[in-house]
């Protein structure tokens, strides 16, 4: 028994090693956190979940890397409904940060109605825009740096009056830093939700995922590293639907539907979550065959749980484990009588997380409106913790600094310095070599290379090596950030 519960935890910390970019990977309904990764659809392999989706042409594009397939779990929102989306550069740690400073883009959140939010496998037509924002100029900020801005997280609201039932809702991104170089990246995920809407509304228009955007186009080639950006960024994409204002009577909170959503809830007896999975409580049982039938049951679902772990991790997994062991102990024990604490809920208690208020909805092109003062003041940072955070190794000195050799692989520390790269001169807090100031101000570690003041607009060269490059081990810690 003991070893069957060893074994896939193993196999999964090995697995969850090394990441890079951004991921989609919590939901919160009115600022009630969903849980890692459920209802949402992402990458099975932990290793690539946060690479950008490979090609515009592919079915990757509608809910990302495997995206077609659904997952157990629908969220339910009601019309108004504040959305907000949390993006993670390690999907099983939100508190080491959301996406790269140097993946400067637009921000889009895009809905489809289906019939079945599990069976529908998002692509092709249908889908329509809810909310979008590209270059701030006031702010002289990218989408994607209010998004770091805000710890990751991306609040919208559900427009009032859409038709009530199932629907996927895809926020994506769009990084820039190489589109000049024919190789925009997007990153789009796919949530599923039941609408609780009595609502009549759908859009006349929609467009097709894949098909609504492609290479070479003003949005997807723009160059944003041009002395002079050549604004307003032109937005990629269909422009934002925006409801008749007939669709905004009264309080759509109070007039609930008469649909009930049947597809995707937590089953009554669910005391853990774990991404899409539940742990359901075992039948009660009052003898030496029904504590080890017990056991049995609650070690499969420990499996299944591992088995189904989306790379945000499976820390719901290691709490039912301990129920496992818990009616092991008292089985061995002689304690025949059990479960002990009988549909006992084992959720953590879920640390309160500063969002975002809800993004203003635009109308038309996607050009900046000011959001509320709420959405631009800046949130707390308040964070859940992880149970698996992953430790920050900070760069150590080195002992001998005549030791040092020249970087030849864009990292620095541990005896690799930047001075006299072709990268930069300056090795940043994450450990990599830059010239730009987010390389050679705050943070930048003078043991391994020089700090501050020779900003050159060079990094363009430096993303461009770097273009895709897996994380580099440094010190223990994997990171790939300037
Ligand atoms: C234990 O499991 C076996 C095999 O599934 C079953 O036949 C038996 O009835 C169970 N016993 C109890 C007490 O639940
Ligand atoms: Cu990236």
């Amino acid at each position: 028994m003991k070893i069957s519960s060893i074994a896939p935890v193993l196999a999964l910390m090995a697995a969850q090693s090394v990441n890079a970019h951004t991921l989609f990977a919590e939901l919160y309904v009115d600022g009630q956190a969903q849980g890692d990764g459920t209802c949402i659809r992402m990458p099975s392999d932990p290793n690539t979940a946060t690479n950008p989706i490979p090609s515009l042409d592919s079915s990757d594009m509608a809910c990302g890397v495997d995206g077609t397939k659904g997952v157990a779990r629908v969220c339910s929102v009601d019309s108004g409904s504040t959305l907000s989306f949390e993006y993670r550069d390690w999907p099983d740690n939100p508190s080491v940060g959301s996406i790269d400073i140097s993946h400067k883009g637009p921000c889009a959140v895009y809905l489809k109605k289906v019939s079945s939010a599990i069976d529908d496998e998002g692509t092709g037509d249908g889908w329509f825009k809810i909310w979008n924002e590209g270059y701030d100029e006031s702010a002289g900020k990218w989408c994607t740096e209010k998004l770091i801005d805000n710890n990751g997280h991306l609040s919208v609201k559900v427009p009032e009056g859409l038709q009530g039932g199932y629907y996927l809702i895809r926020p994506e991104l769009l990084a820039l830093h190489n589109a000049d170089k024919g190789d925009p990246q997007f990153y789009a995920g796919c949530a599923q939700v039941w609408l609780n809407s009595d609502g009549t509304q759908l859009p006349q228009s929609t467009v097709s995922i894949p098909g609504y955007v492609d290479y070479n186009q003003p949005a997807t080639s723009f160059n944003i590293w041009n002395e002079k950006m050549a604004l307003p960024y032109p937005m990629p994409g269909p422009s934002v639907y925006t409801p008749s204002s007939s669709a905004k009577v009264g309080n759509q909170k109070l007039r609930v539907s008469q649909q009930k959503q049947t597809e995707g809830l937590a089953p009554s007896n669910s005391i853990i979550t774990n991404g899409n999975w539940n742990g359901i409580e075992l039948a009660r049982y009052n003898d030496q065959e029904g504590c080890w039938n017990a056991s049995t049951a609650c070690w499969a679902q420990s499996k299944e749980c591992y088995d189904t772990a989306p790379p945000t991790g499976h820390s719901g997994c290691k709490i039912w484990e301990g129920k496992c062991q818990d009616i092991n102990d008292q089985c061995s024990a002689s304690n025949y009588k059990g479960p002990p604490n009988y549909m006992k809920n084992l959720n953590p208690v879920v640390k309160q997380v500063k969002l975002p208020a809800a993004e203003a909805a635009q109308t038309g092109d996607g050009s900046y409106s000011p959001a509320s003062s709420a959405a631009a003041s800046k949130p707390a940072t308040t964070f859940k913790t992880s149970a698996l955070v992953a430790k920050a190794t900070a760069v150590a000195p080195p002992s001998n600094s005549n030791a040092l050799t020249v970087s030849t692989e864009g990292n620095c520390g541990n005896g690799v310095t930047c001075k006299g790269s072709s990268f930069g001169d300056c090795c940043s807090s994450h450990g990599y070599c830059g010239s730009s100031d987010q390389y050679c101000s705050a943070g930048c570690n003078s043991a391994f290379g020089t700090c501050g003041g020779q900003y050159k607009r060079d990094e363009h060269n430096h993303m461009h090596v770097h273009k895709h490059k897996r994380a580099v081990r440094i010190g223990g810690d994997a990171r790939m950030m300037p």
